[in-house]
């Protein structure tokens, strides 16, 4: 086992560019929400992938943006954090649009980091793009970062993703693996259930509610053959959306219960008994002290 490879890779990037797909794919299970809205992961999570010749683990980020409210700083927080000590950062972005000021934004802060680890620039979404459309876009994203080795690939179709798998094992040290090989993520599945119910909110809802929607897991209890009982509550910052997310009759709880449930039992691999209510907590995002009840730290900057 001496040429066994194990190390960390960071993906960063702007909301919604794939890092949390790309994880996924990677790993050939969902640890991971994804929406087809911006922001859905909020918290630091690793994707453990481990091959007969090297463990590698991903950090995925929230994506990394200019923050309007105490929890944007906090998303950007835990991205910047997720930089210091890994062995590769995979700067991600959606090749399907040009880039825009954060792309450059963000390449800006990975060409001034002081020791930097291995750069890959990976093009996501390749597979929206023509032919013909392919290498004008590629060019104007390396001309962001010509420091970095620069991968094009569909994380969701799966054109070029073994590629960009070889090339991350290339630059990752030799050394023992720090995970058990049947580890796949570092958050507890209480957590990933919170993010799953969340997931089935994102897609069901119309714009004004999604980003001011928190969920926190009350009870999660085993209940040995039958599964398990999770109860979870759903936060909205207005009294407003808390009609909006229970819908007529009930219906559009229901609608994002059942489809956490089956997210949920697919994770974790048995049957799960789902009961989700709704609770308005008043402008959430901006309070530090609901913020930390639902698990988000804000910490102070050092500088
Ligand atoms: N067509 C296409 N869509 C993709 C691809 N990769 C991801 N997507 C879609 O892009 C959307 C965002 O994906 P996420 O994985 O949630 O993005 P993210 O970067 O983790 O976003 P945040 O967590 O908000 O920072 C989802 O609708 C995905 O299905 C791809 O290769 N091709
Ligand atoms: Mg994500």
């Amino acid at each position: 086992m001496t040429d066994f490879r194990s190390g960390f890779v960071a993906i960063v990037g702007k909301p919604n560019v794939g890092k949390s797909t790309l994880i996924n794919a990677l790993l050939g299970q969902k640890i991971a929400a994804v929406s087809p809205r911006p922001q859905t992961t909020r918290r630091r999570q690793l994707g453990i992938l481990t091959t007969p010749s090297a463990q590698l683990v991903f950090v995925d980020t929230p994506g990394m943006h200019i923050p309007r409210h105490k929890l944007g700083k906090f998303l950007n927080q835990e991205a910047e954090e997720a930089l210091s000590g890994v062995d590769v950062i995979l700067f991600l972005v959606d090749i399907s649009r040009p880039p825009d000021e954060e792309d450059k934004l963000i390449a800006g802060l990975l060409a001034q980091l002081k020791h930097p680890p291995r750069l890959v620039l990976g093009l996501n979404k390749l597979d929206l793009l023509t032919p013909d459309e392919r290498q004008p876009r590629t060019a104007l994203y390396q001309a962001l970062l010509p420091s970095a080795t620069c991968l094009s690939f569909s994380a969701l179709h799966g054109e070029g993703r073994s590629a960009l798998l070889e090339q991350l094992i290339e630059f990752l040290p030799q050394r023992q693996p720090d995970y058990p090989p049947d580890q796949l993520t570092d958050l507890y599945e209480r957590e990933i259930a919170a993010d799953l119910i969340r997931e089935a909110a994102l897609l069901f809802l119309r714009d004004e509610v999604p980003h001011g929607l928190a969920v926190r897991i009350d009870e999660f209890t085993e209940r040995g053959e039958t599964g398990a009982y999770i109860g979870a509550t759903l936060f909205v910052e207005r009294e407003s959306q808390k009609g909006i997310v229970i819908g007529e009759g009930g219906l559009m709880l229901k609608k994002i219960g059942s489809s956490a449930r089956q997210e949920i039992e697919s994770m974790s691999g048995r049957k799960v008994f789902l009961e989700l209510r709704v609770k308005v907590a008043r402008d959430w995002r901006n309070d530090e002290n609901l913020l930390t009840r639902f698990g988000f730290r804000l910490k102070k900057k050092k500088k």
